[in-house]
């Protein structure tokens, strides 16, 4: 069975947060959502979601970057080509693209989903799942005072959440984990997460984060460094969990040579696609790296995919895979995305790719733009 794409229908909606989601280099209100239909030779339909935002804030990617270059550069690869199978796309694209994965990520990540369909089996299937349940974290923007985050930290493991992880930035750290901490006790499952607000002169302010137990604490250095990383994790207790700056396997690997950390988050957008996460999923399986499933808050269509990616193995920590309710008033997929009070979320095994489907209509009326790409020629 081969693959072929033959049009590509690129879909730009406005989807209103609950609440705005604020991280050390910006906040989010209104999410821009980017959107890929793809469609196959023999009609069969797949979705995808671009996870660029609207600034370039967490990585040099925006919505607007990402949608010139898979117009420009990478659809044109990519349509009317036939393919072997999904697993070809990546070394097509990294042959000559520098950068860009989430613009290329989302464009494999379409295709394996179209494969999934076409096979008629679940896109968790196709990838190597083994899990029917993952555990689920929640991601907590900053919030205005120490205590009102307490508050929602102990809202959220009250709901049953697995994980907690708290946004920080210089100024609202200590306080503010010391005050969660007295609130939820000892046992809970907290992780910090500083989206590159530090350096190594705030080594002592790191330093002091050890007191709190923490799972592990997110890329608290610059967005591309694994260096100085590792001369952070040699003082510091707390395991250094790399986001930003794991864009591939080859960064992986110098992770784990240098010393620069020992968790890996896998967002399947920032690394490229479905192909480029399993090789890091394998190669941390080899080395003894625990790997947990990323967000970017997505839309229930990028959530899909995170889930199936999330069902493989060495997913051994709970993933930022809330449910749809905890971001939107209305999700654009059926049935939307829930979490049970075990916190747990359910990898639809017995349903084909990627185990929801869109609600047509309701995207519609979202729509801020959209344009169809076809093979040229
Ligand atoms: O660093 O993990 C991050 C959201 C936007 C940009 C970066 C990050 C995040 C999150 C959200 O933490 C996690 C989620 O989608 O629930
Ligand atoms: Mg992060």
């Amino acid at each position: 069975m081969t693959l072929l794409i033959r049009r590509i229908i690129l879909r730009e909606i406005l989807l209103p947060l609950k609440e705005p989601f604020q991280i050390s280099s910006g906040t989010v209100k209104d999410r821009r959502i980017f959107l890929l239909e793809l469609h196959s030779l023999d009609g069969v339909v797949g979705w995808s979601e671009c996870v660029a935002g609207d600034f370039p804030n967490y990585s040099p990617e925006t919505i607007d970057t990402a949608w010139h270059a898979i117009r420009e550069w990478i659809a044109p690869r990519v349509l009317g080509q036939e393919f072997s199978g999904p697993q070809e796309i990546y070394s097509l694209l990294n042959n000559d693209i520098r950068g860009n994965n989430m613009a290329k990520a989302a464009v494999e990540m379409g295709a394996w989903e179209v494969t999934a369909r076409s096979k008629s089996i679940s896109l968790s299937q196709l990838l190597g799942g083994v899990r029917k349940k993952i555990e689920v974290g929640i991601s907590l923007g900053i919030q205005h005072s120490p205590s009102s985050l307490a508050e929602k930290v102990q809202q959220s493991i009250k709901q049953g959440y697995r994980k907690v992880k708290i946004k920080i930035k210089p100024g609202k750290d200590i306080e503010f984990v010391k005050a969660v901490r007295e609130t939820v006790g000892k046992d809970a499952p907290l992780m910090v997460d500083a989206n590159n607000a530090y350096t190594l002169r705030d080594v002592d302010i790191l330093k002091k984060l050890d007191e709190f137990g923490l799972l592990m604490i997110e890329q608290p250095l610059a967005w591309d460094d694994v260096v100085q990383h590792a001369k952070l994790q040699q003082v510091l207790n707390t395991p250094i969990c790399l986001d930003e700056s794991i864009t591939g396997v080859d960064k992986a690997e110098d992770m784990v040579s240098l010393g620069s950390g020992k968790i890996i988050n896998i967002k399947p957008g920032r690394v490229g696609g479905f192909l480029s996460s399993i090789s890091i999923h394998n190669y941390c399986a080899d080395h003894g790296i625990p790997v947990w499933c990323g967000g970017m808050l997505e839309s229930g269509v990028g959530r899909a995919h995170n889930v199936a990616l999330a069902s493989l193995s060495n997913f051994s920590l709970p993933g930022d895979l809330s449910p749809s309710s905890r971001y939107w008033e209305r999700d654009i997929v059926l049935p939307e995305w829930t979490m049970d009070n075990d916190g747990m979320v359910t990898v639809p095994v017995d349903k084909p790719g990627m185990g929801v489907e869109v609600d047509m209509p309701y995207i519609e009326k979202l729509t801020v733009r959209s344009e169809t790409l076809t093979s040229r020629g």
